[in-house]
């Protein structure tokens, strides 16, 4: 009998534009392959469950994708190569500094007829400055890939394919998986081509458990990379016990566990050796930090250490 996740990419076309990200992916890995070098799958925002194939309405969660952002602005800074597969239209490297009003903000109009100019308020110009800088490298060293998703569907179409694409650089891989992966879906062969009616009184709407993809990618798909997953929770007395069962049934790596509330603020790094905390203080938060900074440090780190004591 096929595994759950084995029916799934039966069952489910991949997107329209899979081919073309599918080269993307290849030639950006071949590319950057060079002996020692590194390079991260950065998996960011929320995968949405469509109720309708022609979709109107789809579930979603409330995953804005900073924590994948920034980390890939991180990532890029420790000399990573970064494949950014991120949900469309949430939040990306560099730009995510001056998304909405931040942005005008900035700006300052010099009204001056038909000589009317732009520029930039010169106390915003220290803030646009470094991450113009960092921006341009990336940009014109072709250090950063992006590839978007939006439904559950096409995230595992482009999860599997970037995986399979990383696999020649064996220990070299990182994956980060931060991307909110919905736990539920209706499957294909059950949600109907066209906009449900509401003449046809309240939908009986069910849900599916999702295959846990993580099983084939990390003993299948990229056996010799360093996984990290992220655990969301909502209730302070499962976190942990929650990481530790998802590295115990993976055999991933590491598990950085948060709570919904308190992401910016707090983190727990859960391996097979240890757990301990990463915390902001309010003096760090207040200057500025972001906790993607010491996450990404911490990281890079044990996959140093990995990299070290094995061999592929
Ligand atoms: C996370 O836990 C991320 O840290 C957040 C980041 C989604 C909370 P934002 O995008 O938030 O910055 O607003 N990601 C993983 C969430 C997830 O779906 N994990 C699965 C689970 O908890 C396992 S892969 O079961």
């Amino acid at each position: 009998m096929a595994a759950h996740w084995e029916e799934f990419y039966a069952t489910h076309l991949p997107p329209s534009d899979f081919e073309d990200n599918r080269s993307l992916l290849k030639e950006f890995c071949d590319r950057h392959n060079e002996p020692g070098r590194r390079i991260v799958l950065v998996t960011s925002g929320g995968t949405t469950i469509p109720l309708e194939h022609n979709t109107v309405r789809f579930v979603d969660n409330f995953s804005a994708g900073n924590r994948g952002a920034a980390s890939a602005e991180y990532f890029l800074e420790h000399d990573y190569s970064v494949i950014f597969l991120y949900r469309s239209k949430s939040l990306e490297p560099f730009t995510r500094h001056f998304s909405g009003q931040k942005f005008m903000d900035m700006l300052e109009l010099h009204n001056n007829g038909p000589n009317t100019s732009i520029s930039v308020k010169p106390d915003s110009v220290d803030v646009l400055a470094p991450v113009l800088e960092n921006y341009k490298t990336a940009q014109e060293g072709g250090k950063i890939l992006y590839v978007t998703f939006t439904t559950l569907t096409d995230y595992f179409w482009l999860l599997r394919a970037a995986c399979e694409c990383l696999t020649i650089y064996g220990n070299r891989a990182l994956l980060y998986l931060a991307a909110a992966v919905s736990d539920f879906y209706i499957p294909s062969n059950e949600i109907p081509t066209h906009k449900i009616q509401s003449s046809a009184g309240v939908p009986n709407i069910q849900l599916q458990l999702v295959p846990k993809m993580l099983a084939p990618l990390v003993s299948l798909w990229v056996p010799h990379a360093f996984v990290v997953s992220f655990k969301l929770e909502t209730d302070e007395n499962i976190l942990i016990k929650k990481a530790r069962e998802a590295l115990n049934k993976y055999k991933h790596k590491l598990v950085i566990g948060n709570m919904l509330q308190t992401r910016r603020q707090r983190v727990v790094f859960v391996s097979q050796e240890n757990s301990y905390e990463l915390v902001l203080s309010r003096e760090q938060m207040l200057n500025g930090l972001e906790i993607e900074d010491p996450i990404v440090d911490n990281v890079i780190a044990s996959h140093d250490q990995f990299v070290s004591n094995t061999t592929s």
